[in-house]
């Protein structure tokens, strides 16, 4: 029998490869799609799968339309991406993180209970509501201490999924991911701000890259990687809260050598440090012990920095040969 898959924040990055990867597998993907004014399919369009999900008009601020995405959906399994997820922005728009991120998550559990406590249950959790870091590595037992309103909402996301679980027996699981990047990263980002600013640099389009704190350390994946655990978790037995890192962390200013190194250019020619991009509380480091997911899950990270930085450069390089003239 086909399973149904319903996924909030289709649109974004790891909705695409999630959707692509579910695809694959032979389930029904359906995507819970926000109204927008512009083109927000150009993720699932690069990886071929546009076409092949169902689009359900709803938002996570309005719990009917993520009630009528359950029962159109039939769905199995739940997974709830969606989120306003860009830490430098949580600082102006905090109220609207907190209702996205925060009861954004509250309501897509509630749909759930409602209308079928027995569909599976991923919460998109962060390693940013480690922030202040309580541990060198962190993993499922460390201390939360969120340095932004983005991980205060993302906290309280993950422990409803918790109580969910311990309260109403929902299988829910809570996947605390570390920063995970590809071509598909939106380009506020710092990875892609500065893949893309490389290869503009390359193409004579820009002529100074300008960024914040590049001494923060973190530990960066490959999405196509990450969403494969995500999957991997509801197919346990019995719901859990994992770790999903690389267990390696590097600067920012390491990250800017390797990208520009990659076209043969030396990062410190072109990066000037800019307060704007400072933030108001930083998370320093971050660096995961994914050791439970690979004992329990089988999972393991498969891309080095330096393949992913590569293939994000690479992208960038080729949207630009190809763009409108
Ligand atoms: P992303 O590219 O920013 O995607 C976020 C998605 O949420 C988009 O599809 C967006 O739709 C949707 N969304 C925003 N507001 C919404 C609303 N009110 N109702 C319904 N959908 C809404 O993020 P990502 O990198 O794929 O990350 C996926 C999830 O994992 C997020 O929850 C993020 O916080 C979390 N996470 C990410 C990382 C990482 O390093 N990438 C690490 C840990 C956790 P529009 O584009 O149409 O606005
Ligand atoms: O790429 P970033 O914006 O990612 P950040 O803040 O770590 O958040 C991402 O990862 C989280 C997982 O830990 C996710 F939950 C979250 O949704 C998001 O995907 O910034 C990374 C680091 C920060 O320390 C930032 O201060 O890069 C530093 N940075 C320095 N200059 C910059 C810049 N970040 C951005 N975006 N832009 C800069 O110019």
């Amino acid at each position: 029998m086909t399973k149904n898959a319903l996924v909030t924040g289709i649109t974004g990055q790891d909705g695409a490869y999630l959707a692509k990867w579910l695809l694959e597998k032979g389930y029904a993907v359906h995507g819970v799609m926000a109204r927008r004014g512009s083109d927000s399919l150009w993720r699932l369009r690069e990886l071929g799968v546009a076409d092949d999900v169902r689009y359900i008009d709803g938002d996570l601020l309005d719990v009917t339309s993520l009630i009528r995405a359950m029962e159109i959906s039939r769905a199995d399994e739940v997974y709830n991406l969606g989120a306003m997820s860009f830490v430098g922005t949580s600082w102006t728009q905090p109220i609207l993180t907190a209702q996205v991120t925060g009861v954004g998550a509250v309501n897509v559990l509630e749909a759930v209970r409602i209308v079928n406590n027995k569909a599976r249950f991923y919460q998109a959790s962060t390693s940013e509501m480690f922030g202040l870091i309580q541990a060198a590595k962190q993993d499922e037992s460390t201390p939360f201490y969120p340095r932004s309103p983005y991980g205060v909402a993302k906290l309280m996301a993950h422990w409803a999924t918790v109580n969910y679980r311990e309260s109403f027996g929902l299988h829910a699981s809570s996947g605390i991911l570390f920063n995970h990047e590809s071509p598909l990263r939106g380009p506020e980002f710092v990875t892609r701000k500065v893949t893309l600013a490389v290869a503009r640099i390359k193409n004579g389009l820009q002529k100074e890259l300008r960024l914040g704190n590049i001494d923060a350390k973190r530990d960066w994946g490959f999405a196509g990687d990450y969403v494969q655990a995500m999957w991997s978790m509801l197919q346990q037995k019995a719901a859990d809260d994992y770790v999903i890192a690389t267990g390696t962390t590097t600067t920012v200013r390491n990250m800017c050598e390797i990208a520009f190194a990659h076209v043969g250019l030396k990062y410190e020619d072109y990066v000037v440090i800019d307060p704007e991009f400072f933030r108001p509380a930083e998370v320093d480091v971050l660096l995961g012990n994914p050791a439970k997911a690979l004992d329990q899950l089988g999972w393991a990270p498969t891309t080095s920095l330096s393949e992913l930085i590569g293939m994000m450069v690479d992208a960038d390089m080729r949207r630009l040969e190809h763009r409108p003239a």
